[in-house]
């Protein structure tokens, strides 16, 4: 089933040896290295089979959270926005990023103080995006990344909810696949600013299933969430599934550990 326009590479960081000493809200205990680096292999992986250029940036135990590089940019068919991340931890991750994405893109921009921007907080759906407002993203930011994609006839809208508990990201819950169908958590499904979409709801309990990612015609999805897998084939869509549990332990999910252009 075709999605969105053709992907054709990818951007990765591998973790670093101290990836356990990154940020992170869940209690679901500390990742295991080994057991860490054999998942993001397969996601390399995943990503060479979805027929995706990929790009290994080296590891930086400077910032243990760079393995999530989503965080670091928003990339679109016109340029690339580098992010300010909102915590001050992962601030310094964008330097290494902007270097690379000034190679690839005609057109770079950039959030500035006192905006902040982390790159979970937005999704693309075609010629729009949804912005989130929350502990990463603040208005500022959120403006000032409105007003560069405005530059290229891009829309936006804001979303703030901030009251729905165990949302880090607004990609913790929600995704595009294309066809104007957003995958929602039950308790965004009556946000208005996702009245215009076909709303896919994640079953009870497959929550974290929800950060799943459409690269050209397949989906990559976490494994142990057959429901919502099952969903996705009912609608017609391929999948490869991906064990995530120890980036799960961070708070990170499929979308975080690349970025995609
Ligand atoms: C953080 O708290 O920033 C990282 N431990 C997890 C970031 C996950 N990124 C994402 O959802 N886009």
């Amino acid at each position: 089933m075709a999605g969105k326009p053709s992907l054709t590479a990818s951007i990765v960081r591998p973790p670093s040896a101290n990836f356990a000493s990154g940020l992170t809200t869940v209690d679901l205990g500390s990742p295991d290295l080994a057991l860490t680096l054999k998942q993001h292999a397969a996601y390399c992986e995943a990503l060479q089979k979805c027929g995706l250029k990929v790009t290994w940036l080296p590891a930086d135990p400077d910032y243990p959270d760079s393995t999530f590089v989503e965080d670091t940019a928003v990339l679109t068919g016109s340029c690339a926005v580098i992010t300010r991340p909102g915590a001050l931890s992962r601030r310094g991750e964008v330097a290494r990023i902007r270097e690379v994405l000034g190679s690839l893109f005609a057109k770079v921009h950039a959030i500035h103080e006192p905006g902040t921007v982390d790159g979970g907080d937005i999704c693309e759906t075609g010629n729009h995006f949804i912005i989130k407002i929350s502990q990463r993203t603040n208005e500022e930011g959120a403006r000032q990344l409105a007003a560069i994609l405005a530059q290229y006839d891009y829309t936006t809208s804001f979303v703030d909810v901030r009251e729905v508990p165990g949302l880090l990201h607004l990609k913790s819950g929600v995704a595009y696949l294309g066809h104007n169908r957003l995958v929602v958590i039950e308790p965004l499904a009556a946000e208005k600013e996702f009245a215009g979409y076909e709303l896919l709801i994640v079953p009870r309990g497959e929550e974290y299933a929800s950060n799943c990612v459409l690269i050209n015609d397949t989906v990559l999805v976490a494994a142990g969430y057959p429901r919502f897998r099952e969903q996705l084939h009912q609608l017609g869509y391929q999948t490869l599934t991906l064990e995530m549990s120890e980036f799960q332990k961070m708070d990170g999910g499929l979308s975080c550990l690349s970025l995609r252009f």
